[in-house]
């Protein structure tokens, strides 16, 4: 049951797309009134959810903000990452959810304050509240999709693996990518095009000089399987030539200051302008913006910097030199130092520039900052309406950085700058069932870690977990250690292997993300989710289900050759080295010492349960759809089955009878 309550004069978010009558208070399980919100935690209950945030998959005892913030610092000290997920979960005494549509700061404090009191604190008390009630946190999620709508299916292709830098800067830098894959047979669906392809940073533009024929260059990596996927930024550059700069400007399209003026912040390009998306027309002309790509045969698009990134704006900038005037040639103490450092480091993502410019939302003005969570939203909103009227029938790859629960209809989230520290392969870990709650089923992180120089033992043990998320690409950060796979010669074998896994598992990756798309259930969960009366399930941290036959329990220790696993019930153990070499064994219920040597990731397949297994290739498109599927299955008494979910995997008729079949295991 979801019950909505509707507090003073809320902004549309356009985030809820099953509207329901508004209800009388008193609002069930909470105290307090719009400006506060109160519950008493009870000494056991768990809390589940606000997506992309730092810490627990419990997140109890920290304090979170709803505030997409480009951060590139993912510490435990983090209140907010790119993402803004109003929705979280008490599982315990009392089982409820919270979702709250408002696109302005809301702060969480989770047992920060009081371990056992949870408050939620919206900046403004004009908002819905939702109340969600069911018999499981799952269902709950399920129930809180239902309102928000179906999660976005990005085409089949986008399930195989990806390869990105951020430093590709010509030509024969993908090329070369290309080779070192296709060289060492290694598997590859997409090779990334970071912000180096286009001319001086300007959107849906192509350096003419270091990527001359871009359309050649993409059929070309299409003969051998590889999309071309370039990242698209929320900055539009000042320039008087540049198409996007000068149409903006015309139609009067970018967000505005006070006075009427365009606002002018910095990021990539320089001085930037910055599309109002909150405007249906503005969406629409951003969003068939990304034909100039389209037609150039790109199918896959990734939206970066729209929290929005803002590196400085003109105003800031010339408060910060006037300060600097003013210290210069003084003997700086500890204060001017500091106050020095604070006035050039307080220039990004500063409170005073995003309260400096204005939405036109319904025709009235609205301050960036009531409605700063809506931002990346409606650019990947842009996109994806624009997709649709571009290519009615056909799916298109898109994932942003910035999001508010809304966005999962038009596209997944990867989860930005980690750094390749083993701290973030396990953070990964906890991140991905809080994001998946709220909708955003296409994600993961960049494997091997974005910033910091990796190693190949992470690059490999991240790779092992990212053979299950759906979003599977490598991406690192520019000036940082090369990360491409074909890299590490010692760990070529196993990385070969793990991406072979990786796609021989893709009938099941994908039938279990169908599922989890269509019938708004989670593809990657938390253990509790599924056993939420085993308290040493509730207590796990590590270890996640995937689909409905699977469980899986990373290794993310550097050194480790093993690691402690909990099982709620008796499960399959398989110990995979490759698709056709590992060990198996039935473990028992409850705690075990799983041996897992580097080049190995353990797979359970809980009871009753298939997993169908296909035969590797190396792209998506080089699949056999025909070959006999085998199926690897844990069945005590013998019997089961399995439903397989098979589609074209490019167009949007998802909901056809013939696309499921069961899979039947006989005894005999
Ligand atoms: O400020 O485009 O998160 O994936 O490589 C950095 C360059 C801008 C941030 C993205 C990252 C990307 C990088 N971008």
């Amino acid at each position: 049951m979801i019950q909505r309550f509707s507090f003073g004069s809320m902004i549309p978010t356009d985030t809820v797309v099953r509207p329901l009558p508004v209800q009388a208070g008193p609002v069930p399980f909470l105290q307090g009134d719009a400006a506060c919100w109160r519950y008493a935690l009870a000494p056991g209950d768990v809390v589940y959810g606000l997506g992309e945030t730092t810490r627990g998959i419990n997140k109890r005892g920290w304090h979170y903000a709803s505030h997409c913030s480009d951060d590139p610092s993912h510490t435990e000290d983090k209140q907010s990452l790119y993402g803004a997920h109003n929705f979280f979960v008490v599982s315990g005494e009392k089982t409820f959810g919270v979702f709250l549509d408002y696109g302005g700061r809301v702060e969480y404090d989770i047992g920060y304050t009081d371990t056992d009191l949870l408050t939620v604190a919206p900046a403004e008390p004009d908002y819905d509240l939702y109340i969600l009630t069911g018999s499981s946190a799952a269902d709950i999620c399920a129930q809180l999709r239902a309102l928000v709508g179906r999660s976005y299916i990005p085409p089949k292709w986008a399930f195989g693996f990806g390869q990105s830098r951020w430093g590709y800067k010509t030509e024969a830098d993908v090329r070369a990518v290309a080779k070192g894959y296709r060289e060492n047979d290694l598997p590859l669906d997409m090779i990334y095009m970071d912000i180096d392809y286009m001319d001086g940073f300007a959107d849906f533009t192509v350096d003419a000089e270091r990527f001359p024929d871009l359309a050649g260059l993409a059929a070309e990596m299409k003969q051998q399987g590889i999309r071309l996927v370039p990242i698209i930024d929320a900055g539009i550059k000042q320039k008087a030539d540049d198409p996007t700069c000068r149409e903006g400007l015309e139609k009067g399209y970018f967000c505005k200051k006070a006075d009427g003026e365009p606002f002018v912040g910095a990021v990539w390009p320089g001085k930037a302008y910055f599309a109002d998306f909150l405007r249906p027309e503005v969406r629409r002309w951003f969003g068939h913006k990304y034909k100039v790509l389209r037609d150039q045969g790109i199918e896959g698009f990734w939206n970066d910097m729209n929290e929005p990134a803002i590196f400085y704006s003109e105003e800031g900038l010339a408060q910060a030199f006037e300060k600097l005037d003013q210290l210069k040639g003084k003997n700086l103490d500890l204060y001017d130092y500091f106050s020095m450092k604070d006035a050039v480091l307080g220039l990004s993502n500063s409170a005073a520039d995003y309260a400096s410019f204005y939405h036109e939302v319904n025709g009235q003005p609205v301050r960036h900052d009531r409605i700063h969570n809506l931002y990346g939203y409606n650019m990947t909103r842009a996109a994806g309406e624009a997709f649709d009227e571009l290519r009615p029938g056909k799916r298109t790859l898109m994932f942003s950085r910035a999001s508010c629960i809304g966005a999962h209809r038009y596209g997944g989230i990867w989860l930005g700058d980690n750094c390749a520290w083993w701290s973030h392969l396990l953070q990964n870990i906890r991140q991905i069932p809080g994001v998946q709650m709220c909708g955003f089923l296409f994600t993961g992180a960049d494997l091997g870690g974005f910033g910091c120089d990796t190693t190949p033992d992470l690059v490999l043990r991240w790779t092992e977990f990212g053979i299950f998320t759906p979003l599977m690409r490598n991406h690192a950060a520019l000036g940082t250690r090369d990360q491409e796979l074909y890299r590490f010669d010692k760990q070529l074998p196993a990385l070969r292997n793990m991406l072979e896994l990786r796609y021989a598992l893709l009938p099941y990756i994908y039938s279990e993300y169908m599922k989890a798309a269509l019938h708004d259930g989670l593809y990657m969960r938390p253990l509790a989710f599924d056993y939420p009366a085993d308290a040493a399930a509730r207590q796990v941290e590590d270890q996640l289900l995937v689909g409905e036959s699977i469980m899986v329990a990373p290794v993310y220790t550097q050194n480790a050759t093993g690691r402690y696993v909990y099982l709620p019930e008796p499960m399959k153990l398989l110990r995979l080295r490759s698709v056709e070499d590992y060990d198996e064994e039935i473990l028992p219920a409850g705690h075990h010492y799983v041996p897992c040597a580097l080049d190995e990731v353990l797979l359970f397949i809980r009871p009753g349960h298939i997993v169908p297994v296909g035969k590797p290739a190396q792209s998506v498109d080089a699949l056999d759809a025909a070959a006999p599927l085998t199926l690897w299955s844990y069945l005590p008494d013998g019997s089961g089955e399995y439903l397989l979910y098979t589609d074209d995997g490019e167009t949007t008729d998802y909901d056809r009878p013939e696309h499921w079949q069961t899979l039947r295991v006989d005894a005999q």
